[in-house]
């Protein structure tokens, strides 16, 4: 059975096929007629039927750790909810949801927070994600609009992709560009990020700009615009507004001072001005690097504005392009998911669209102002403004700044309801009450991807233990409150209602109507393919491109040029904490990991949470590559790996998002992020925190293999996962045991079994290597050093899978390095076939002087085509980029 459905990953929004064999075994491939990927997958999608087992799954509702009937459980959370609202009125309680919610799930929460019970206090983790971005798109046009479609990134001449790492976060959607970029020769690629990323692999230009100046060297361009032939004055005259106030404010600025102030040379900047003012067809992507700033929405602004200046937007490749991260962060925007919006795209302070949707919802008490922003939110539970929260399909404990402050208001909290898929996360361990939701492959409803496509999620999968969708445990909630409006039959019934509201009354007003999708029976909306909205009734098939006649959904329906004064982020750095934390993603990983963290293929790409450092500030602080360091931030600190790299701007230091107290023990980059967020959108400066780096010089370091699940520490450093066919351990320590042999076998969980152990012991050199065999294959080993050079996982890993160990093999243990040539195949890159960095380099050496010839001799890179930019990297053929030095 063969099931189209859409990848719940990435704002990309690849159609996938999933197909079950008789035995019931899943596997998963691009759908070659969805529009967004023509079948490619990129590494994560790939690994899509290996994150849908059932292990460490939530499958019962628990009530204070116990399990509980599903009865018992809404109850509690109903008469919870009911007496907090009872005693201290509908603002004391709070729904902190999320991107990944499907849009009828999105639907529901809101239509009960802001029509039933009557708070606003609902918000999502799109706050920490997209809130800059529809600040921007509203003060610009009126709405929040996404005006191209991707086909605009195939047909532009030039890309300027801004706080965007597209290889690794967007990559089905990076590889169309590379591929056009190919057929089109002319088309040029423009890079703007202070770290060189993996998307500066085919790249015409980088700039590597100081942390946070972004709206400088927007507000540069835009000024180098003006005196440039590129203004489009019918356009600006007879559809915009605001053009002299925000040409005032950047009067006189030179590409000199632009270039100092973004700390770039003045020819790589006065290079990409003139590329900008000489191409039509531009496309402008942003994504982080632009959202998450306390002046993120000036940002997107500045950007805007030099595409209203151009008269480009609207038109066949060109236009701003905000790219989503979530699956479904535009389904969000949709039914009004933020704190300070209404459902279908109305506003919460607009008492007309107040009282349209009170009439349509027959709603008894809208909200009537807006409620609280994530970090706000947080901040009333920490204080106990708000005593009952429910928080659905987001880990607020790992992702939001601030995060050791989170936790502990969490633990205060008086109700801590959690909906999740997984048992054991960072959020779950401090709910009251814990609600098991269908995850991906199981549930049904639709997403909606950065071009504003709907997209339909389709079950293929059973229900698997008492998992229950969330938009019914939701409505059954809000029942059991004694609600009425959330009888639904189905999730078609859901999307039916949400369909009519985006039309109702709005003849035109509106951006978002889906009016037409509104009478699809139930046969028609399983079977509903990919459509760009708005779908009407003038426009059945959708709509691929906005503002093509240049009407904006302002009062006078004229698009707004906002002045930009440009800020600098909101902590600086001092003597004390010297470094700008920058924080991000990796290729392989999600998030929080709950999903991509369970399969050992994509944590072969990156196993640690790390910290990349430029060389010199690595020299300064004392620390070397491969070691550790210890983090810290006036707000927390966490321990990582060392990376050294000249990718890294001087004075910056990247490390990733994902880690979190279930896989590391102090991996948590957010426990050191402060909270500061732009005022308009309320998004936090994710980007930007002043901190120090120390080498962390514990008194050993370790690592674990095995084959059944490993003790993990209770303090110290640690980091867990899977690899290969075993379990990986990495840790260090401060105290020594008494004997490492006990300390080994007790580890391992293997303390009273009777099994032949190979051991080294040099006590002098405080190195240790045991291994244990099982008839005659690896069962576990323990490597012990007193410094991190420790001999390699990769290596030691691909043992295991043995069936019976060799002579020299067991000889290799003991030496702790392998004898064979190419036995260590090093880091992995290409996590689709499994090839590790030193066989790509081995073959380089041979002679492969491309990647397609290192695909032709190893595979890597021919299958997802995510780790291409690596291997172009390390072959060293990085296309023939201007090398814009950073000054
Ligand atoms: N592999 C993977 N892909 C994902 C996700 C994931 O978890 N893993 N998550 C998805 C989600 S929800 C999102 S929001 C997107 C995010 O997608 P992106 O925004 O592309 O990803 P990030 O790594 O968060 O940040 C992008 C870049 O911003 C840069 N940056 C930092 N400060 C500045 C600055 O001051 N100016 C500029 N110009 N750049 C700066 C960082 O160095 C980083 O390379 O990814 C989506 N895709
Ligand atoms: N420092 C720093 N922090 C960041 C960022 C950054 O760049 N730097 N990026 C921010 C951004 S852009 C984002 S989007 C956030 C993401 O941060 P989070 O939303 O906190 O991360 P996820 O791991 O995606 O959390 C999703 C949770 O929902 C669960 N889940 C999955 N599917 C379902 C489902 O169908 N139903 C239910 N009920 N639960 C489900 C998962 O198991 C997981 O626990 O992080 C933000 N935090
Ligand atoms: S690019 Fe990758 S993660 Fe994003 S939707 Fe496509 S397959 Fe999923
Ligand atoms: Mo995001």
């Amino acid at each position: 059975m063969a099931v189209k459905t859409t990848c719940p990953y990435c704002g990309v929004g690849c159609g996938v096929i999933a197909t079950r064999d008789a035995a019931g075994e899943v596997s998963v491939e691009g759908d070659r007629q969805h529009p967004a990927n023509f079948g490619r997958l990129c590494s994560k999608g790939s690994a899509l039927a290996e994150t849908i087992g059932l292990d460490g799954r939530l499958l019962e509702p628990l009530v204070d750790g116990q399990p509980a009937t599903w009865d018992a459980a809404l109850d509690r959370v109903a008469d919870g909810f009911a007496r907090v609202i009872r005693e201290h009125g509908p603002d004391a309680v709070a729904f902190y949801v999320s991107g990944q919610l499907l849009t009828e799930d999105y639907y529901v929460i809101n239509k009960l927070a802001k029509g039933f019970v009557g708070t606003a206090n609902i918000d999502t983790n799109s706050r920490l994600c997209m809130a800059s971005s529809v600040a921007g798109h509203k003060r610009a046009f009126g709405s929040d609009t996404v005006p191209g479609c991707y086909e605009d990134l195939e047909q532009a001449d030039l890309l300027v992709l801004v706080g965007s790492n597209a290889a690794w976060c967007h990559p089905i959607l990076h590889q169309r560009m590379l591929a056009a970029k190919e057929k089109n020769p002319a088309c040029k690629i423009v890079v703007i990020d202070p770290r060189r990323t993996a998307t500066c692999e085919g790249a015409d230009l980088h700039l590597p700009l100081r942390s946070g100046s972004d709206a400088v060297l927007f507000n540069g361009l835009f000024a180098f615009l003006a005196g440039s032939k590129a203004v489009d004055r019918e356009f600006v005259g007879n559809s915009t507004t605001g053009v002299v106030e925000a040409l005032k404010q950047v009067a006189g600025q030179t590409v000199a001072q632009t270039a100092a102030t973004c700390g770039l040379s003045e020819g790589a900047v006065g290079l990409f001005f003139d590329w900008f003012a000489r191409t039509e067809r531009v496309v402008t992507l942003y994504s982080q690097g632009i959202n998450q700033s306390s002046s993120g929405v000036d940002k997107v602004n500045a950007i805007v504005n030099c595409h209203l200046l151009t008269g480009r937007i609207g038109r066949p490749g060109m236009g701003p392009f905000s790219l989503t991260g979530q699956p479904n962060a535009m389904g969000g925007r949709e039914v009004g998911g933020l704190a300070n919006q209404l459902a279908a795209h109305m506003e919460l302070e607009n008492p007309a669209h107040r009282e349209l949707v009170r009439r349509f919802w027959r709603a008894p008490v809208m909200a009537e102002k807006g409620g609280l922003k994530a970090v706000d939110m947080f901040d009333a539970i920490a204080d106990g403004r708000i005593k009952a929260v429910w928080i659905i399909s987001t880990n607020p404990v790992v992702s939001l700044p601030d995060a050791d402050r989170v936790r502990a208001a969490l633990d205060k909290c008086e109700l801590v309801v959690v909906s999740d898929c997984v048992r054991d996360t960072d959020t779950t361990r401090h709910a009251d009450v814990l609600l098991p939701a269908l995850a991906w492959g199981e549930k049904d409803g639709t997403v909606t991807n950065s071009e504003r496509r709907i997209s339909r999620q389709r079950r293929f999968l059973e229900v698997p233990g008492e998992a229950r969708a969330d938009w019914r445990i939701i409505c059954d909630v809000a029942t059991r409150m004694g609600y009425s409006g959330f009888a639904y039959g189905s999730v078609a019934e859901v999307f039916r209602e949400h369909a009519e509201l985006s039309g109702f009354e709005n003849n035109g007003a509106r951006d978002f109507d889906i009016s037409a999708l509104s009478t699809l029976d139930d046969g028609a909306y399983a079977a509903l393919a990919p459509v760009q909205w708005p779908v009407t009734s003038e426009h059945p098939a959708g709509t691929a491109r906005m503002f093509e006649t240049p009407k904006f959904f302002t009062p006078d329906r004229k698009a707004r040029f906002i002045p930009i004064a440009p800020r600098a982020p909101r902590h600086a750095t001092s003597r004390d904490y010297p470094l700008v934390l920058n924080s991000g993603r990796v290729r392989d990983q999600w998030h929080t990991m709950t999903r991509t963290g369970k399969t050992a293929r994509l944590l072969s790409h990156v196993f640690e949470p790390y910290a990349e450092f430029h060389p010199e500030d690595a020299r300064l602080a004392g620390l070397t590559n491969d070691g550790l360091a210890r983090l810290t931030s006036p707000w927390g600190e966490m321990i990582a790996r060392v990376v050294v790299s000249s990718d890294q701007r001087r004075g910056c230091v990247f490390v990733p998002m994902h880690w979190n107290a279930e896989f590391a023990g102090e991996g948590r980059v957010n426990a050191l992020v402060n909270p500061a967020t732009d005022p308009l959108s309320g998004q936090p400066e994710s980007k930007h925190t002043p901190v120090k780096a120390n080498p962390y010089a514990p008194k050993w370091h370790a690592f674990i293999l095995s084959r059944n699940p490993i003790r993990r520490p209770e303090t110290g450093y640690w980091v867990q996962g899977k690899a290969g066919d075993c379990w990986r351990l990495e840790l260090a320590g401060e105290t020594r045991p008494e004997s490492w042999r006990d300390w080994a076998r007790a580890q391992l969980g293997l303390e009273d079994v009777e099994i032949e152990w190979i051991a080294y012991r040099d006590p002098g050199a405080g190195r240790f290597r045991y291994a244990a065999v099982r008839d005659g294959r690896l069962d576990g080993c323990v490597f012990i050093a007193p410094d991190h050079t420790l001999p390699s996982r990769a290596w030691l890993t691909g043992l295991f899978a043995e069936p019976q160990l060799s002579a020299n093999a067991r000889m290799s243990l003991l030496a702790g390095r392998p004898f064979g040539a190419g036995e260590d195949t090093g880091p992995v890159v290409c996590s689709c076939f499994g090839v590790g960095r030193h066989q790509i380099t081995a073959e380089i050496a041979r002679g492969a002087d491309s990647v397609e010839a290192i695909g032709r001799r190893l595979k890597a890179g021919t299958n997802c085509g995510g780790c291409r930019p690596e291997i172009s990297k390390l072959v060293g053929t990085r296309a023939q980029m201007r090398q814009a030095a950073a000054s």
